[in-house]
């Protein structure tokens, strides 16, 4: 029909292995937006700061111990107690960059065997990306940076099984970036589509919910 569609602001997602930039990107893009007058706020998953975050954090800081599956479905479930909340921001108008999202759930825990499908599961219904960016950086490259914090999944074999999970989930509407390229060369391109996909959320585009 020709029902109008509200303007809001955009859920872009930024993903990739470890070391391979996202963080200072997502941050970069943050002020970019801001000073060209939008609303924005920087989100990251896992949330550590929630009850379920906590566990999450003690579990990769190798503190804890948990089932493969029983990981995968508080990752998830860290990502479902803030759906309210993201979509009445976006709604409002605000941009929201994520570093990391349903993508990171997906291809972290497949790499250790789980399937695919299975880990889909529980992230359907959660609102799906506008834009999914994907730096891109061979698993070696990434090592070579150093810099792992010594956190459970940041070892070369398994970011190996992570970049193989990444690429079958990765499809046409993903965005990718060489993460090898000169910070603001990498910064250039993704502010970007980055701006393309406030524009069009601007003018009102509708909600979707995973997976696509
Ligand atoms: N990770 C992150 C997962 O395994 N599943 C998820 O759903 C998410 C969001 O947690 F190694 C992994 C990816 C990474 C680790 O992420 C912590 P940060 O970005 O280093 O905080």
């Amino acid at each position: 029909g020709n029902k109008k569609i509200d303007s809001r602001g955009a859920l872009i997602v930024l993903e990739g292995l470890d070391r391979c930039g996202k963080t200072s990107q997502c941050s970069r893009l943050v002020s970019y937006l801001e000073e060209s007058g939008h609303v924005v706020e920087s989100w990251r998953f896992p949330d550590r700061n929630t009850g379920v975050g906590k566990m999450i954090s003690s579990y990769l800081a190798n503190d804890s111990h948990l089932d493969d599956r029983a990981i995968h479905l508080l990752f998830s479930a860290n990502r479902w107690e803030k759906r309210s909340l993201m979509e009445s921001k976006l709604r409002s108008g605000t941009t929201l960059i994520v570093d990391r999202y349903s993508f990171s759930g997906v291809a972290f825990s497949s790499a250790k065997g789980l399937d695919v499908e299975w880990c889909k599961a529980p992230e359907v219904g959660l609102l799906a990306p506008d834009l999914v960016v994907y730096l891109d950086i061979s698993p070696e490259k990434a090592t070579e940076r150093g810099g792992y914090g010594g956190e459970r999944y940041e070892k070369l074999e398994f970011q190996k099984r992570v970049a193989q999970s990444y690429n079958t989930l990765c499809d046409a509407t993903w965005k990718l970036i060489d993460a090898t390229l000169p910070i603001e060369d990498i910064e250039k391109q993704l502010r970007q589509t980055a701006m393309e996909c406030v524009q069009t959320c601007e003018k009102g585009k509708a909600f979707s919910e995973l997976w696509l």
